[in-house]
C-alpha cells in the first residue's frame, strides 16, 4: 500500500525548509511533491523607483521584453537549483514569492538585492549590457536573499566579503547545475557576457582565478586577491566586500576541484549546511565561516573523510586556516 509522508530528511537548517512531501510504496518512492516558484517581475521603466509596474506573474506568458523574460527564467532556474540541490523552497525556505524589477534607472550599471526584491539595471551600453543577461548574476542576487534569510552576514569587512562570496558561490553553482557542468567544465565566472565588446574582460569575477576576470583601460584590473597575503584593507566598497570575496571564493573553488564531479553535490552542500547551521554569526570572519564548513563536512561525511580533507585544504590553500 502506498504511504504518504511529510518527512524531515536532514538534521540541519530551519525546519520549514526541510519539509518534503513524498509518496512511498515500501522502499520505492512513487511520487514527490516538488514546489514551484511564484515569480513576479516589474518594470521600473528606467526610473529609480521601486517596485515599478507589474508586467509578468507566474502564470503569464513571455512578454517579448528580454529583460523581463530573462529575469523570469533566471529566477525559475535558480529556484530549481535550490530545491534540487538543497531541498530549499525559495529564498526563505517557505515558498516566498520571487520579486524582481528590471529596467531600473537610466544606464544603470548594477544589480542588487534590496532586502525584498532583486533589482536589475540595463547597463550603460558602453561598459555593461543588461544585468539580466547572466544567470550567475541573477542567482547571485537571489542568493543575497538566502544569506539574509539564514541569519545574515553584516555587509562590511570580512563578514561582508563572506556575504558576497556565498552569493557568488551559489550564483556559480546555479549556472553549473542548469548546464549540467562538472567542476572541470564550469567557467567559474560571475557575470559572463554582461560586458560590452569594448571591455577587455571575460566577466565580473572568477572563482578559479580571482584577479584575472578583466584588465581594461577604463575599468582597470580586477582587484580580487586569491589568498590572505593579498587581503586588501580599504574603506571603499564597504571595506572591499567585492574585492576580498576573492579569498573565500577561491577556497570554495579549491574544495570543489579537489572533490571533482558536480560542485553542488558535495562542496556546495557543505557550504549550504554551514550557512544554514545557525552557527555563523552575522559578524563572522573568514576563519569562523571556514570552521563552520569544516563542522558541516564532518557532520555530513564523517571525521577523516575526503570531504573534510578537501574543505581544510581549500581554506589552508588561501591562507585562512593553518
Ligand atoms: N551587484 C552588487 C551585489 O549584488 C550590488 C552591491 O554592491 N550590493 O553585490
Ligand atoms: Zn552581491
Amino acid at each position: 500500500a502506498a504511504r504518504a509522508t511529510l518527512a524531515v530528511p536532514r538534521d540541519y537548517g530551519p525546519a520549514r525548509s526541510r519539509l518534503r512531501l513524498s509518496i512511498e510504496d515500501g522502499d520505492t518512492l512513487v511520487a514527490e511533491a516538488v514546489p514551484a516558484p511564484d515569480r513576479e517581475i516589474s518594470d521600473a521603466q528606467r526610473r529609480e523607483v521601486l517596485p515599478g509596474v507589474r508586467v509578468r506573474g507566474e502564470d503569464d506568458a513571455a512578454t517579448g521584453d528580454a529583460a523581463v523574460d530573462d529575469a523570469f527564467d533566471g529566477l525559475g532556474v535558480t529556484f530549481d537549483f535550490y530545491w534540487d540541490a538543497f531541498q530549499r523552497n525559495s529564498v526563505d525556505g517557505a515558498g516566498e514569492p520571487l520579486l524582481a524589477t528590471v529596467h531600473y534607472g537610466l544606464d544603470y550599471d548594477n544589480a542588487f538585492w534590496n532586502g525584498e526584491r532583486m533589482v536589475f539595471g540595463d547597463g550603460d551600453g558602453e561598459i555593461f549590457q543588461g544585468f539580466t543577461g547572466s544567470l550567475s548574476v541573477i542567482a547571485h542576487e537571489l542568493s543575497h536573499g538566502v544569506v539574509e534569510a539564514s541569519g545574515g552576514l553584516d555587509y562590511t569587512g570580512q563578514s561582508g566579503s563572506l556575504n558576497e562570496s556565498i552569493a557568488d558561490v551559489f550564483g556559480a553553482l546555479a549556472e553549473q547545475h542548469h548546464l549540467g557542468q562538472t567542476v572541470d567544465e564550469a567557467s567559474w565566472l560571475i557575470g559572463e557576457g554582461i560586458f560590452t565588446d569594448a571591455v577587455e574582460g571575460r566577466a565580473l569575477r572568477s572563482l578559479e582565478a580571482p584577479g584575472t576576470a578583466y584588465d581594461d583601460d577604463v575599468l582597470g584590473r580586477d582587484p580580487q586577491p586569491a589568498h590572505m597575503n593579498g587581503f586588501v584593507v580599504t574603506s571603499d566598497d564597504n571595506g572591499g566586500v567585492h574585492i576580498n570575496s576573492g579569498i573565500p571564493n577561491h577556497a570554495f573553488y579549491l574544495t570543489a576541484k579537489a572533490l571533482g564531479g558536480h560542485a553542488w553535490e558535495r562542496a556546495g552542500l557543505i557550504w549550504y549546511r554551514a550557512l544554514t547551521s545557525g552557527t555563523v554569526p552575522a559578524d563572522a570572519d573568514f576563519a569562523t565561516f571556514a570552521n563552520a564548513t569544516l563542522a558541516a563536512a564532518t557532520a555530513e561525511y564523517g571525521e577523516g573523510s575526503e570531504e573534510v580533507d578537501a574543505v581544510r585544504a581549500g581554506w589552508t590553500g588561501v591562507g585562512v586556516l593553518e
